[in-house]
């Protein structure tokens, strides 16, 4: 909690950001500055699409290297962080949400990326995925959907629709599907957006909107593996037949019922933000504790402040 001279420090619940002095104006990095190794997906991964969306939104946001942050699980789609050449983490499979909590509650200065896959996000990591929504941690989630486990060659995962057939389930996936834009708003998720890797106009524009909203967005983006579920989303492609329809411009997004509602459709269902309010964050609710905290123990340091609570608790 100890004021260091790089990192922003919060005053309430305004994160407090050093202004960039005009005489530095800086040009948005291009996608050669941000590019690292080349990605090892293979031909026609839906993943190389949401890839250079995100260098294009670094690029439009003007977003500095210092100040992106790429986390990821485990899993092709988690690879994310190795090709993003900036600050990141390839964490541990469906932990990935807890360690994007830590560093967006110590650096507001930061907006954190999370990346990953449906097993990612909805097995090992099904009840990271709930708590981090409920607590509403500002951060943007975007999980790279193929309705199947890709690293591993070809497993059922919890987005594998009935039926389908796999290295785990030879006679055809018998579990129901998880949804995950329904589980996302029953999570307690504040902003939930659905798109695909086929529109690249539109997972630009869910970007930019999950992060620019102040709690924890989520974003399903559909992104085929040409590997291992090769068609799984023509349905949602005009070209390969499909239709590719946006949400209702009559849709209430601050109406929950109306976002489960769309979140049921059959397949393929809407394209859109389903669901956005505005709520407290954690991140505002533990600034104001330690800002009331360390006003009543003025003098003290931060240690000092932890260590009384720690001997109330003997
Ligand atoms: C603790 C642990 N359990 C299992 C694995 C094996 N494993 C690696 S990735 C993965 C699933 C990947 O599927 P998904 O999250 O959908 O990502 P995709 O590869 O499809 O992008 C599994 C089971 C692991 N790495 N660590
Ligand atoms: S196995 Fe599937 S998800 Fe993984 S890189 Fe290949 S196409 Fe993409
Ligand atoms: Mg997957």
């Amino acid at each position: 909690m100890s004021a260091s001279p790089e990192i922003p420090q919060r005053s309430g619940n305004i994160a407090i950001v050093p202004a960039t002095p005009a005489s530095e104006e800086r040009k948005g990095l291009t996608k050669k500055e941000i590019a690292a190794d080349h990605p090892t997906w293979c031909p026609g991964c839906g993943d190389f699409s949401v890839l250079a969306l995100y260098f294009k939104l670094i690029e439009k946001r003007k977003i500095w290297h210092e100040k992106v942050t790429t986390i990821a699980g485990i899993g092709c789609s988690s690879r994310f962080p190795y090709f993003v050449q900036a600050h990141g983490a390839h964490y541990i499979h469906g932990r990935a949400l807890p360690f994007a909590s830590g560093i967006s509650l110590s650096r507001p200065d930061l907006h954190v990326f999370v990346f990953g896959g449906d097993g990612d996000a909805f097995s090992i990591g099904g009840n990271h995925f709930n708590h981090t929504a409920r607590k509403n941690i500002k951060m943007t989630y975007c999980v790279m959907d193929n309705w199947v486990y890709g690293l591993t060659k070809k497993q059922t995962s919890p987005t594998s629709p009935l039926g389908f057939k796999s290295k785990t389930d030879g006679w055809g996936a018998v579990d129901y599907p998880i949804n995950p834009m329904k589980q996302a708003i029953a999570a307690g998720a504040t902003f939930v957006a659905r798109t695909t890797h086929t529109n690249p106009n539109h997972v630009l524009q869910m970007m930019e909107a999950a992060m620019d909203h102040d709690g924890f967005s989520f974003i399903e983006c559909l992104s085929e593996c040409v590997e291992f579920y090769e068609g799984a989303f023509d349905a949602s492609n005009p070209r390969k037949g499909g239709v590719f329809n946006l949400v209702p411009p009559t849709h209430d997004v601050t109406d929950e019922g109306a976002a489960y509602k769309l979140a049921g459709e059959a397949f393929p269902g809407s394209f859109g933000i389903f669901y956005k309010v505005n709520k407290p964050t954690k991140n505002a609710k533990e600034a104001g504790i330690v800002k009331t905290m360390s006003e009543k123990f003025a003098g003290l340091k931060d240690w000092q402040i932890l260590q009384k609570n720690f001997d109330r608790m003997k």
